[in-house]
């Protein structure tokens, strides 16, 4: 019976699909059910139902997802609880690999790079066993833009919210997934992402607009032939006076022909002829900035990070690092091949000047690649902006616009350069004139724990006692003080509002935008401009907020939020194994080879 409800429910959804898109089935009380939706008020051609508690998620109606949630619920007060937990292992190993053909050491997942894509649906819990296998280093995983809501020391910032792991031992991050979309994991010790400690990350949800196929996740990122833990010292000592050198190449999906096209090979996805694809790109980077397009094809995108936006067709698309944008892609060209450009932006920090391609094939198209003449189809390359004004939530939030921001919520970017105890010359990048340092075997959970508000001053902490208030930041990059680079400035457990960014210095003279400004977990703050965010303590925990530029947060730019630290220990389920972990890092740390040299982070 169940089976033979389920082939008509196939049969009618697929005939309905093709004849009657405006008619979905829905399951009450086990009997089916036509439905007759509405359109909704968000004029997207591609939006053909109203979201509401009952219909439920397909190709036709992504804007529904079932029991009661659907796109246009508000995931930061409510969210699905599934009671399904999905577990992974991670296990992190140091070994060598030739992703574009060039060989090096790299700290793979699972002998992966990228590593294994997570994936769960909204309301699913997330139990995540991590293994460190390195035999020098620690770590520690973060789970980049997932709210952690009461779950802090789940959020895997060593230093912040828990010890590094030490080397042989594992931990299991157990949370909820109250938010969907998509995203990657990746270590916070010192450089180590760059090395390889990185994957993606889905959460299955509703959507803005409709599509057939999910590509899944595309990560982008520079890639270098030196490691990070190599070239950072470096970096740190001043060894590159005129600032960081540029990656060797950039990987798509982990892979790419080498920049000489001698070894390697491009990244391929096929899409299908008549069908709408979602891809869902991702700047895994360490220094460098893009644009990215795909030939002859428009961009519909649905997401800025994890927050569904109002749907806006563009060709070319600014990728901060840390960044995501889900797009869709409307397979309506000639069957064949079309380059999709990776175009670093110089106006950025980005130091690579080669345009990096990747394949897309229609199936069916019998050609080995598309022809080289559209390889150099790439836009200008000084364009380092957030998209901002197209950035428009679909759950509309406004933010209370009758405060004014006083001085000390100012934050300066600076740079410095400084001497240490040994005599040695260090480069720093300042936030509020302090370089973080956070302190690998006393993390600020620890100080919580102990009643021990005696933070040291390299914590760069900033307590936000009050429950509930909304908190408002200028982060200040002064021309006099830091060289002209825009920064992707990156907040943990919250996805902040942007109230405003641009080129001088901020004196609430500059116009803001309080009515449903963008939403998202990183941010461009322009070179030699301001950038102004809000969010609600309403999530007791350690927070970081720091520049995405491995080589920038490495030296020290990033400061922690101390939210509700009165409410911390009852809210927060802080176990024995978060402890044993401490105990294990500083055995461990007691007679480890190599120390911490620059913020941990
Ligand atoms: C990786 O292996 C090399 C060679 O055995 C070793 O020198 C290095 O310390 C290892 N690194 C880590 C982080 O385990
Ligand atoms: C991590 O391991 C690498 C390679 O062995 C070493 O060069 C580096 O100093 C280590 N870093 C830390 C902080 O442990
Ligand atoms: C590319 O060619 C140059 C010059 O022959 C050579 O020095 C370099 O090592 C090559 N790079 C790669 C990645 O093969
Ligand atoms: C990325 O690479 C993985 C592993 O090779 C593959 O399964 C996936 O389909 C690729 N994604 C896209 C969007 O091409
Ligand atoms: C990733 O972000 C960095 C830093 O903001 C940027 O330089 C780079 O162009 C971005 N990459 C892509 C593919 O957009
Ligand atoms: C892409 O968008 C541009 C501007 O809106 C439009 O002129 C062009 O026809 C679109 N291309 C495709 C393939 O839809
Ligand atoms: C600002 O407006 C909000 C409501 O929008 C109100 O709750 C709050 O008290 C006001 N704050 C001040 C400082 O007037
Ligand atoms: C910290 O304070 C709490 C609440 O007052 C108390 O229960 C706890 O034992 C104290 N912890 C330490 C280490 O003093
Ligand atoms: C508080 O922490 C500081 C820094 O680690 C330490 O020196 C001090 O002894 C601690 N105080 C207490 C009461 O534990
Ligand atoms: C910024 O630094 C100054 C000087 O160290 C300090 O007094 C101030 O409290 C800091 N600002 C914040 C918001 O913590
Ligand atoms: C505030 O900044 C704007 C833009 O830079 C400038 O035109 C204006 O004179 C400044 N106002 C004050 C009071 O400093
Ligand atoms: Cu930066």
């Amino acid at each position: 019976m169940l089976l033979f409800l389920s082939l008509i429910s196939l049969l009618l959804s697929q005939a309905l699909a093709a004849y009657l898109p405006k008619v979905e089935l829905i399951r009450i009380d086990n009997h089916l059910v036509r439905r007759q939706a509405s359109t909704t008020s968000t004029s997207s051609a591609t939006t053909t139902k109203k979201p509401d508690s009952q219909c439920t998620n397909g190709p036709l109606t992504r804007q529904c997802w079932g029991n009661g949630f659907s796109i246009a619920t508000n995931y930061d007060n409510t969210w699905p609880n599934t009671g399904k937990v999905v577990q992974y292992h991670l296990e992190v190993t140091n070994t060598t690999m030739a992703l574009d053909g060039v060989s090096r050491v790299v700290y793979a997942i699972n002998g992966q790079y990228p590593g294994p894509t997570i994936r769960a649906s909204w309301g699913d819990t997330l139990q995540i066993t991590v293994k460190n296998s390195l035999t020098t280093n620690g770590t520690s995983m973060h789970w980049h833009g997932l709210r952690q809501w009461h779950s802090n020391h789940m959020d895997g910032t060593n230093g912040v919210t828990e010890c590094p792991l030490a080397p042989g031992q594992s931990r299991t991050y157990t949370f909820l997934c109250t938010q969907f979309g998509t995203t990657w994991y990746h270590s916070h010790y010192s450089d180590q992402y760059s090395d390889g400690v990185v994957g993606t990350m889905i959460i299955d949800g509703p959507a803005t607009s409709n599509y057939d196929i999910d590509l899944g996740a595309y990560p982008i990122n520079d890639w270098y032939y030196r490691p990070a833990f190599e070239l950072a010292p470096l970096i740190q000592r001043g060894g590159f006076p005129r600032g960081p050198p540029p990656g060797d190449n950039i990987l798509i999906n982990g892979t790419n022909v080498n920049a000489n096209g001698t070894a390697g090979k491009y990244s391929r996805t096929s899409l299908t002829k008549g069908k709408k694809h979602r891809l869902r790109l991702i700047n895994t980077s360490t220094n460098d900035n893009f644009k990215v397009g795909l030939d002859g094809h428009n961009f519909t995108v649905i997401t800025a990070d994890f927050v569904p936006i109002v749907p806006f067709t563009t060709q070319w698309l600014f990728l901060g690092i840390g960044e995501r944008y889900d797009v869709i892609i409307n397979a309506n060209q000639p069957v064949g091949s079309y380059w999709f450009h990776a175009v670093p932006q110089s106006g950025c920090s980005s130091n690579l000047n080669q345009n990096s391609l990747a394949i897309f094939s229609y199936v069916g198209d019998t050609s080995t690649a598309p022809s080289s003449s559209a390889k150099s189809n790439a836009p200008a390359r000084s364009d380092c902006a957030d998209p901002n004004k197209n950035l428009v939530p679909y759950v509309k939030l406004d933010v209370p616009d009758n405060y004014t921001i006083p001085q000390e919520s100012h934050l300066d970017v600076g740079f410095a350069i400084i001497q240490n105890q040994a005599q040695q010359t260090l480069f720093q990048w300042n936030l509020n004139f302090t370089a973080i340092q956070v302190p690998w075997g006393k993390p600020t959970l620890q100080y919580v724990l102990d009643n021990n508000s005696s933070y040291s001053p390299e914590m760069n902490l900033i307590s936000l006692p009050n429950a509930n208030a909304w908190s408002y930041w200028v982060i200040q990059a002064v021309a006099t003080i830091a060289p002209p680079i825009p920064h992707p400035i990156h907040l943990h457990g919250h996805d902040f509002y942007v109230l405003g960014a641009d080129a001088g210095i901020f004196n609430n003279s500059q116009t803001l935008n309080y009515k449903n400004p963008p939403r998202r977990d990183v941010a461009m703050l322009p070179a030699s401009g301001y950038l102004v965010i809000a969010f609600i303590t309403d999530n007791p925990g350690a927070w970081l907020m720091h520049c995405h530029i491995g080589w920038h947060v490495g030296l020290g730019l990033g400061a922690q939020f101390l939210e509700e630290p009165d409410q911390i220990r009852t809210t927060l389920a802080i176990g024995q194994d978060w402890k044993q972990e401490c105990a294990q890092w500083n055995a461990y740390s007691a007679t480890a080879l190599y120390t911490e040299q620059d913020s941990g982070l």
